[in-house]
């Protein structure tokens, strides 16, 4: 309840009664982001002006969670449908389930139980179950590529030829062809060199290696600053998960395993 920030949701309060456990959250009346950007007749209504203001608001939102509040939090679970739209289709982060408060400087961990949800895992995080605030930052990255897309990550992983959206935006970004991930449903909204602005800040948030990827105050920093320069994106991870459940994983009650593949199982052409 100590968190406040305009792009966290806010817990109003909680109720026990006996095995009933209730948390109150203020009501967001247009639901979760992946209902409107997952559906194409939702999805039109989603202008490139308001996509943008997607993206700042989640950065700053995550900014907060990681370096700006009292304490250090890694969510864990960012994702599309954990993202509450209010009124004004101002993003909200919502589901602390899984997050983690760090005390002082430590900043990593491991855990044995892998929760998270297929599309959104850092690799460093599905493998070795290795978290950190850069973890968030590949979410947070698999969000960007999503909005500006319209394109679910997880629905890539039953086409061999592109494993991922990840994958897939990074082969047409070093192709030169960047233009061609754009949603067609954002028509002439969008600015050529916005919509690649955007596509290279969310390719170096899902670079393999966490080392790679930037703070979330860098990634505000560039959203901010037009003139700020975006360095060249290194490869996302080319692993596919594979779950038994499409809409994520909960900590007991669902299993996971992962496939790598290796980059000759790639079809496509490489740089
Ligand atoms: C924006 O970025 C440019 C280039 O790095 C820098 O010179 C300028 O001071 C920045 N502007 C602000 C307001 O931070
Ligand atoms: C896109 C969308 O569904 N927008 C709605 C958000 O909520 C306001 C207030 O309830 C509605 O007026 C919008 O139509």
């Amino acid at each position: 309840m100590k968190l406040q920030h305009k792009n966290l949701v806010k817990l109003l309060g909680f109720c026990v009664d006996g095995e009933e456990k209730l948390l109150v959250y203020e009501y967001l009346p247009n639901g979760s982001l992946d209902v409107l950007l997952f559906d194409p007749n939702e999805r039109a209504k989603l202008v490139w002006t308001k996509r943008l203001d997607i993206i700042d608001g989640l950065a700053r939102g995550i900014l907060y969670l990681h370096e700006d509040s009292r304490l250090k939090i890694i969510h864990r679970d960012l994702k599309a449908s954990n993202v509450l739209l209010d009124s004004d289709m101002n993003p909200k982060i919502s589901d602390f389930g899984m997050a983690k408060i760090f005390a002082g400087n430590e900043g990593e961990a491991n855990t044995a139980t892998i929760v998270g949800t297929y599309g959104y895992m850092a690799p460093e995080y599905a493998m070795e179950g290795l978290y950190s605030i850069k973890s968030d930052v590949f979410a947070f990255g698999v969000l960007v590529l999503e909005i500006i897309t319209g394109k679910h990550n997880a629905d890539f992983f039953h086409s061999k030829s592109t494993p991922s959206l990840l994958t897939y935006a990074w082969h047409l970004w070093n192709e030169g062809k960047g233009l061609e991930l754009k949603d067609p449903l954002l028509g002439d909204s969008c600015q050529e060199d916005e919509f690649l602005r955007c596509m290279n800040i969310g390719l170096l948030c899902v670079q393999e290696d966490a080392y790679d990827r930037p703070s979330m105050s860098s990634v505000v920093l560039i959203l901010k600053n037009e003139s700020a320069m975006v360095g060249q994106p290194a490869r996302p991870p080319f692993s596919v998960g594979k779950f038994n459940d499409n809409d994520g994983l909960h900590p007991h009650s669902k299993q996971c395993s992962i496939t790598f593949l290796t980059d000759s199982d790639i079809l496509l052409p490489r740089n």
